[in-house]
């Protein structure tokens, strides 16, 4: 196999736990495509300066509704399917968690994903054609729907899937309201202009685990402390049909849902083709397809 090593501009997984300034733009697409993507000029500055963009009703009534149809349909198959890779189960119950790959295993998600009201923005932040990293369901049940750690995905999807630059966007979808009870997408708005390196050797088929609960690839509380005291936190409340883009390296987290009301996000992330994935930085095997696409 041809093993492309390409300089490692963000080492992580070792024994520092530093801030690496990001090194490349943050938004890299022109006047041309912000403008075919309808964002105007205070969007993308809001973009860069934050690292996320909340677009309200950006789906119809009717298209949400066909979502949320679909999202039960997707999670009923699952629970009476067999084990399937794709579906992860909450690490202290039977109750899923998380449904990946759902861009290439539903027709309807398929085609949300590729429509070009979504895709112009990801094209224009990305400024470059762009193809889907990777796509899930997160389904955050009421009273059981378990929370994710701070993280920043970039540093994930560098060390774990070989992922070079910073040139991704994450794209959510609300499937239901997300509020101050039901453990909205938290986020650390400016968090995205540095590399926090993530002490720590990573395991094989690490994602096994981190799926369900990350511990490693996580920064340390200490450097976790020092962003948000710099930057703040902001939560991502918004009523279903709302959408955020969020940037592949904004450090982001969320609680356990205590509520009575579930929490279902729809996740695309899109990756430019100029970024494609190579050897896994941190040295381990490349993590599934299901995971981190390789076959686009
Ligand atoms: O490992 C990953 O790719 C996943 N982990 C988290 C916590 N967020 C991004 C992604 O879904
Ligand atoms: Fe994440």
């Amino acid at each position: 196999m041809k093993v492309e090593v390409a300089q490692d501009l963000y080492p992580s997984r070792g024994d520092k736990s530093g801030f690496i300034k990001r090194k490349e733009p943050i938004i890299y697409g022109t006047l041309e495509q912000f403008k075919n993507a309808q964002l105007d000029n205070k969007e993308v500055t809001f973009y860069k300066k934050n690292g996320y963009l909340i677009i309200k009703n950006l789906l119809s009534f009717h298209e949400l509704n066909n979502l949320k149809n679909e999202a039960k349909k997707l999670k009923k198959n699952y629970l009476e399917e067999s084990e399937n890779p794709e579906l992860i189960r909450e690490i202290d119950s039977k109750i899923v968690r998380s449904v990946f790959n759902i861009h290439k295993t539903n027709e309807i998600f398929k085609k949300l994903c590729y429509s070009r009201k979504i895709l112009n923005i990801a094209e224009a932040l990305l400024g470059s054609p762009t193809y889907i990293h990777q796509s899930r369901m997160n389904c955050k049940d009421r009273f059981d729907g378990k929370g994710f750690y701070w993280h920043s995905d970039f540093e994930t999807w560098h060390s774990e899937d070989g992922m070079p630059n910073m040139r991704a966007v994450s794209c959510s979808i609300l499937l239901t309201d997300n509020n101050e009870f039901n453990g909205p997408l938290l986020l650390v708005p400016g968090s995205h202009k540095y590399f926090i390196q993530c002490p720590g050797k990573t395991p094989e088929a690490h994602y096994k685990h981190s799926l369900k609960k990350q511990e490693y690839g996580v920064p340390t509380k200490d450097s976790i402390t020092k962003i948000i005291k710099k930057h703040g936190i902001t939560s991502f409340k918004a009523k279903a049909g709302s959408v955020i883009f969020f940037d592949c390296n904004i450090i982001h987290g969320s609680s356990d849902n205590l509520s009575p009301f579930p929490r279902y996000n729809l996740f695309f992330v899109y990756n430019s083709i100029y970024n494609k994935l190579i050897s896994p930085y941190a040295g381990t095997k490349p993590r599934p397809e299901f995971i981190a696409s390789r076959e686009h």
